[in-house]
């Protein structure tokens, strides 16, 4: 087993269920919606690619490469906040909802970008950040001076005075995601506010009607601008528990993960994550997608929700036998398991088992491993694993999802305490900053070996570029007989041809301590089968402990990089010889 060096997500706390050992699921066969075998891209845009050499990547960029994700195979890009904002937290703090950030473009820009997306066939999906604004924000502001409709917008609360010292306290112990209080006193208003993350993102009051019906105004606007859906912020934390009959909140109580008081972790987090209102708020949003579509036409506009949290909670967001909720709830199980028991072939099972046999029935799996809140993919699972990974991510079943420069093999970045951006490190020091920093999955993309590799035309870019970037970028790649990204390649084509990817039943299970193995099968399609060795030595496997029904012999479709099988071959299924770190995409065809 490989340690592993990863940001244990915020909200990533509570255990996993039980998983049981049954391996097989069934998916339902007929024809299925764009978005339910979907290759979603995320796009970091402030490290994608820019246009005008400030060293800022902006929205002119990415319609100038919108080609490549085209070539790729992208079926649809989430772009993080492209919205007003301070940047405090990279765009997670809006200011202005219905704008584009004056540094990323103008709303010509947009519609220009989304114009040549629809002529690509591109579907593009914006980030709905509905926790909390910027306190730059009009609303905020309006709030802070008690304006009629906005008194109650954000979260205030006078606080309590503590008995002995007789001083002024925060209304509870709870603890922001970037360290320290989640409370913040307002000399203007005199009240306290509460922020689940920065000081400068103040958490909208969702008990109020006019807020609801504000962010339900956000949605419409940028869907009648043309997006294909959201992928939605920070969900866990939208709704806190109510204040008791004397309006005083609930101290959390104390985890035991960690003595570090300023670490979000160090409290349970019981009342200020995962409330059952929040999954009815999702349901809501729906709605207004489903209503959109069926007034305006045109493809089913989809509903992606960010959240850590435990499968009971997670799942209540695909909505229940009478509600739709949303179309996917990121699985972020192939990042959780790995981070807590190393990456091996048991982690990837345990990982696929609590999502797959959790999901309710008729539901559509997804699998992400990697985006700007966590090490890059190839960091965390090695270099070494990184082809594996991506086809686990591509051949189970449902949606996959890409953060930019997974498809390369992009390592992270080294990021000095001086050029440290991420607030969560900032809000820590020197000496224990790179704990906590996310700058190193969001330095710029790696177009080319040259200058900046060619994200930039800037003397300085916003964050310093990666060591690799002359060996790892699409130049190179494209160029190269073999890479990461002609794996990629292969693999999304696959996809698309493969009737029994798309619609065929699943069957996975560890072989021989560290290989993860999945069979996707379809009558009347071939068989598709994957051998991944996540070990550190070679090994022989018996493919015949996995499944009896396999044929003798399989064709070797697609290998990982640094295999040095032939394409096309035949290879014994009992008796699969494999290297360290070898995975192989084999039919029966
Ligand atoms: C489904 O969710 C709705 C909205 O939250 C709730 O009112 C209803 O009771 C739920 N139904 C079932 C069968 O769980
Ligand atoms: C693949 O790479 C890993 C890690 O670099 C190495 O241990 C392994 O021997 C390589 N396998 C082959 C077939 O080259
Ligand atoms: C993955 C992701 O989108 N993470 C964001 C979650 O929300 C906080 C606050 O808005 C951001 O800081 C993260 O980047
Ligand atoms: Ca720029
Ligand atoms: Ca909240």
């Amino acid at each position: 087993m490989q340690s592993l060096q990863v940001l244990i997500p915020v909200f990533c706390l509570a255990l996993l269920g039980q998983a049981c050992q049954d391996t097989t699921t069934t998916t339902t066969t007929g024809t299925k919606d764009w978005w339910q075998n979907a290759q979603f891209y995320q796009i970091y845009p402030r490290s994608f690619m820019d246009s005008d050499g400030d060293g800022i990547g902006d929205l002119n960029g990415i319609t100038s490469k919108l080609e490549y994700l085209k070539d790729l195979g992208v079926t649809a890009a989430w772009l993080s906040p492209i919205f007003t904002s301070p940047m405090v937290d990279f765009g997670y703090d809006i200011s202005d909802f219905f704008d584009i950030q004056p540094e990323y473009g103008t709303m010509d820009d947009f519609r220009a970008l989304i114009k040549k997306a629809n002529e690509l066939g591109l579907k593009i999906i914006l980030d709905f950040v509905p926790n909390h604004s910027s306190d730059e924000n009009e609303w905020f502001k309006k709030s802070v001076r008690r304006e009629k409709g906005y008194e109650d917008f954000y979260m205030w609360h006078d606080g309590k005075v503590n008995a002995e010292t007789g001083k002024r306290e925060p209304p509870s112990n709870w603890l922001q995601g970037f360290r320290g209080s989640a409370w913040q006193w307002n000399e203007e208003r005199q009240q306290y506010y509460l922020h689940q993350f920065a000081v400068q993102q103040p958490d909208l009051n969702y008990r109020n009607p006019d807020v609801v019906a504000q962010m339900k105004r956000v949605l419409r606007y940028w869907l009648n601008e043309g997006v294909a859906g959201f992928r939605c912020d920070a969900l866990p934390v939208l709704f806190e528990v109510e204040p008791d009959a004397n309006g005083q909140y609930a101290d959390e109580e104390v985890s035991g993960l960690t003595d570090d008081k300023d670490d979000r972790n160090y409290l349970k987090m019981d009342l200020i994550e995962n409330r059952p209102e929040t999954i009815d708020m999702t349901y809501q949003w729906r709605t207004v997608m489903d209503d959109h579509q069926r007034i305006y036409g045109g493809d089913t506009r989809v509903l992606l929700i960010e959240t850590y949290a435990p499968p009971a909670y997670t799942m209540q967001f695909y909505g229940n036998r009478s509600v739709e909720g949303a179309h996917l709830p990121f699985n972020f199980n192939l990042i959780t398991e790995p981070a807590k028991k190393g990456v091996s072939a048991s982690s990837i099972k345990t990982a696929v088992d609590n999502w797959l046999l959790n999901m309710p029935a008729g539901r559509t799996a997804n699998w992400v491993i990697g985006n700007h809140d966590q090490r890059r993919s190839a960091s965390r699972y090695g270099v070494s694993n990184l082809d594996a990974m991506n086809m686990i991510v591509m051949i189970l079943p449902g949606a996959s999802v890409t953060y930019q420069g997974e498809e390369l093999g992009m390592i992270d970045g080294w990021i000095s305490w001086a050029d440290t951006q991420d607030p969560a490190a900032c809000n820590s020091n020197q000496e224990i900053y790179e704990k906590f920093s996310r700058d190193p999955s969001r330095t710029p993309f790696q177009w080319t070996s040259g200058l900046n590799a060619g994200f930039s035309t800037a003397s300085k870019t916003w964050l310093p570029l990666a060591e690799d970037y002359k060996t790892t970028n699409v130049e190179t790649e494209s160029a190269a007989a073999r890479s990461h990204l002609k794996i990629y390649k292969s693999l999304v084509e696959l996809r698309k041809s493969s009737k029994t990817l798309q619609n065929g039943a699943t069957k996975y299970d560890v072989v021989s301590e560290n290989v993860f193995v999945v069979k996707r099968s379809l009558s009347g399609s071939p068989r598709i089968i994957l051998v991944a060795n996540l070990g550190s030595r070679g090994i022989t496997i018996n493919l015949d402990q996995f499944d009896t029904t396999l044929p003798t012999h399989l064709t070797l479709k697609i290998r990982s990089l640094n295999s040095s099988k032939a394409e096309g071959a035949l290879f014994e299924t009992n008796g699969l010889s494999l290297a360290a770190g070898e995975a192989l995409v084999l039919s029966d065809s």
